[in-house]
């Protein structure tokens, strides 16, 4: 027994077989591998209930002193997805042509990426995640949050899993700097825009660079 005060559950927990457990991760590995970056969407839409079960899932995730430090903004409206694809491709006219160093640009080029980002108007959904680095409680006392970024991480990882997991493909789109979110999706100043999400069905020809992950030797070490 812990001698804290914490109020304490009993812990719900799915013990599995070591044959159940190797089964169980073979599937997850086999289920995710198959996720890729979408680059080129269909205007085709899906439940919003697809979203909010995913984002349930991403609240999930583990964080700093379960303070839950995240806001999800999810974008349907096409005036406001316009806005945001015309403030992004600004800021990726000037990484392209100006902030990146040679070196960026040539590990860029095998993805093929430019500034041209049509898939922010033709995904059905956005999901702009925004982290806190502080709350403000119901007495608008604010409150110092912990590892932000390392929760708001995990949480985007939850939901990217969760989307492809739904059928859902994604971009993790990283527009730097991403300050116009603020604006245009009016989220107060404690909040910084974290990750923008693409989520949608590819479109029908879809292609993805033909690239690999790397093999389990070559990042990871057991001692
Ligand atoms: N944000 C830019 C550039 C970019 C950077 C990385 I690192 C990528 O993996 C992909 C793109 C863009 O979205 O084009």
């Amino acid at each position: 027994m812990s001698e804290n005060n914490a109020e304490t559950v009993p812990l719900q927990f799915n013990e599995q077989s070591h044959e159940d457990m190797c089964v169980s991760a073979q599937a997850f590995y086999q289920a995710v591998k198959t996720r890729r970056s979408v680059r080129d969407f269909s205007d085709r839409s899906f439940p919003r209930e697809v979203i909010e079960q995913a984002l349930l899932a991403a609240g999930t995730a583990p964080n700093g002193a379960n303070m839950q430090p995240w806001h999800f903004v999810v974008v349907e409206n096409t005036d406001v997805k316009r806005e945001i694809r015309e403030a992004a491709e600004r800021e990726e006219r000037e990484f392209y042509e100006r902030r990146a160093s040679e070196e960026w640009l040539e590990a860029l080029a095998p993805l093929g990426t430019d500034a041209h980002k049509p898939f922010l108007e033709t995904a059905p959904y956005l999901i702009a995640i925004f982290s806190k680095k502080f709350s403000f409680d119901e007495q608008g006392e604010r409150h110092k949050n912990y590892y932000t970024s390392e929760s708001v991480g995990i949480a985007c990882g939850f939901l990217i899993a969760a989307l492809h997991q739904a059928g859902v493909a994604t971009l993790t789109h990283t527009p730097s700097p991403m300050k116009f979110l603020n604006g245009i999706l009016q989220r107060p100043d404690n909040e910084r825009p974290f990750l923008l999400l693409v989520v949608g069905y590819p479109a029908e020809h879809a292609t993805v660079p033909d690239i690999e992950k790397f093999p389990l030797e070559a990042t990871t070490s057991f001692i």
